[in-house]
């Protein structure tokens, strides 16, 4: 699951490495992070944040809709305002229904 970190190992003294890591494949756009697995033994699944999750939990859901609906009709977006606060989806400049329907094409999307 989303952020999920295993920690699958633990040593007094480290030395020499694996010489193939085989883990699961993840769907879609995520992905293992591995570079903590001589660090501090955990791998940890990652998922990128995508725009329409806003708040980057990994899910499209209320908490998303509620950020776009705090800057309902804001503009203009610009990079200069991160798209008014990442609630322009579309990047058209103003926060309308354009976003609400890239919103809604993703409802729920990696919840659980
Ligand atoms: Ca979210
Ligand atoms: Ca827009």
């Amino acid at each position: 699951m989303y952020g999920d970190t295993f920690d699958i190992l633990d040593w007094n003294t480290l030395s020499g490495m694996f010489d193939i890591e085989n883990l699961p494949s993840p769907p879609d756009v995520q992905y293992w992070d591995t570079s903590n697995l001589y660090v501090t033994g955990e791998n940890t699944f990652v998922v990128p944040c995508l725009n329409w999750d806003m708040n980057c939990d990994g899910c499209t859901n209320l908490a998303d809709y509620s950020k776009l609906a705090l800057h309902w009709l804001d503009g203009p977006c610009s990079e200069e305002n991160w798209f008014c606060d990442g609630s322009d989806l579309d990047k058209s400049g103003t926060v309308d229904y354009g976003d609400i329907e890239i919103l809604i094409d993703h409802w729920l999307q990696g919840c659980q």
